[in-house]
């Protein structure tokens, strides 16, 4: 026996001593997955080469070195990040990522425009969730897509939301794992407006036609992600938290929490179990919203254990309830950060799984709230590290820190040697 195995039979004991019973927490570990965000490994630029810089009140800050600059480079730091986290992956695509063979309007991209990333998924055994981009685009006025008073402008965007549900049922069906569709736009106004009403109508007529068509449920799912504020749209955000919450218990459709899209001090994870059985389905896009929607990489913070152990307590782990990394920061390596994103979800994940939630509960029911907190507390102590890398071992990934050298000769063997003095695509500081 090895140290690892050694320590992972010690862990499985004193777990067992509070009732947890290891290798069920880890099959249910298995039958969850962590979405990766594709626009993390190039600042949110996407394919289509329009030279317009991201908007969208999103931001990119930094000019690190060896940012992929297509598609396959994308697909190889997405291979770099997977190989390094022992848990199962669900590839999140923004529909700017499409490869047609000839340029097309973001409103008429089809499945096939996708076909590439359909098969790396499916190569890798992986499900597919879509986003349409609403934003870096000519066709947003005046920061708005779908509740823009153009009535132009909505037609287009409105157009792409339908598109996106057709592929994302197509994508879903081809996988054999649903695929969820979540709607974000940036729609608001820099300063006051005499008209909340009349962009919020206009958003729920858009939104009205966007869903309409019916569509299988085993193959795709709707979800909607609201937001306090975006940059430059400081006074008035159209879809806010309580009109996507609204909108989507009554159509019976999702939600998107994304971590980083509340108050600072609002705890984002007493959310799930509120919302949850109202609506459809829960998307959440794990960020570290550092002050506010900073999209810092995510680490193992409260903010991330509380969401998981939420989730593990209510017993919605695989329950049509999702989760994925949303963030973007250029100033450091771009897919060491994915790494760090996917690592720190699955160890909270883990640690959720494990937790010896029914003592805890017991105490408190029986009215001893000291020793319900002396447990919670004591709890943070269990050795579910041990666990996490007998899961690197099997799954055979490296176990504890040994991940960050092979992620160091990556970069020096890869991503440095794509560096040029003349970048092909426009790179974003602050
Ligand atoms: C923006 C939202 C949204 C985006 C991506 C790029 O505030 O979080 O999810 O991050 O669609
Ligand atoms: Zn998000």
């Amino acid at each position: 026996m090895n140290r690892t195995e050694r320590m992972f039979d010690d862990a499985c004991s004193i777990y067992a001593e509070h009732g947890v019973d290891v290798r069920e927490a880890l099959r249910k570990l298995d039958a969850c997955t962590i979405g990766i965000h594709a626009w993390q490994g190039d600042d949110v630029v996407g394919f289509e080469n329009t030279g317009h810089a991201l908007t969208g009140g999103c931001q990119v800050t930094g000019n690190y070195p060896g940012k992929a600059r297509n598609g396959d480079e994308i697909r190889q730091d997405l291979e770099q990040a997977i190989r390094l986290s022992p848990c199962f992956h669900k590839l999140n695509l923004q529909s700017f990522y499409a490869e047609p063979s000839q340029p097309k309007e973001r409103n008429t991209y089809d499945t096939e425009d996708y076909r590439t990333w359909i098969d790396w998924a499916k190569k890798h055994h992986m499900g597919i969730d879509f986003n349409v981009s609403y934003f870096t685009s000519p066709h947003m006025k005046d920061g708005c897509s779908l509740a823009s008073p153009d009535a132009e402008t909505r037609k287009y965007w409105i157009q792409a939301g339908i598109q996106s549900r057709r592929i994302a049922e197509d994508i879903g069906k081809e996988l054999d794992i649903p695929c969820i569709n979540c709607l974000w736009v940036p729609d608001g106004t820099k300063d006051m407006t005499a008209d909340r009403a009349g962009y919020r109508a206009r958003l729920i007529d858009s939104l009205d036609q966007i869903y309409e068509e019916p569509h299988d449920h085993r193959y795709m799912r709707d979800v909607m992600e609201g937001k306090v504020f975006s940059i430059g749209k400081e006074c008035f955000t159209v879809g806010s938290h309580d009109f996507y919450i609204a909108y989507a218990a009554s159509r019976h459709l999702g939600i998107t929490f994304d971590t980083g899209h509340f108050h600072p001090n609002e705890k984002y994870y007493d959310k799930i179990t509120a919302v949850y059985p109202f609506v459809d389905f829960i998307m959440l896009h794990l960020s570290r919203g550092v002050h506010w929607d900073s999209d810092h990489c995510l680490i193992q913070d409260d903010g991330l254990k509380n969401t998981m152990l939420e989730i593990k307590r209510a017993g919605l782990f695989g329950k049509n309830i999702e989760m994925g990394l949303d963030y973007f920061d250029a100033t450091k390596n771009r897919v060491t950060q994915w790494i760090i994103g996917l690592r720190a979800a699955g160890k909270e994940m883990l640690f959720a799984l494990l937790e010896p939630t029914s003592l805890i509960r017991e105490a408190e029911y029986a009215g001893n709230g000291a020793r319900a907190l002396a447990l919670l507390d004591e709890c943070n102590n269990l050795p579910c590290n041990a666990v996490w890398d007998y899961l690197c071992m099997t799954d055979g990934k490296p176990i504890g820190m040994e991940w960050i050298d092979e992620m160091d000769q990556y970069e020096k063997d890869v991503q440095m040697k794509r560096f040029s003095r003349f970048p092909k695509q426009a790179t974003y500081s602050a």
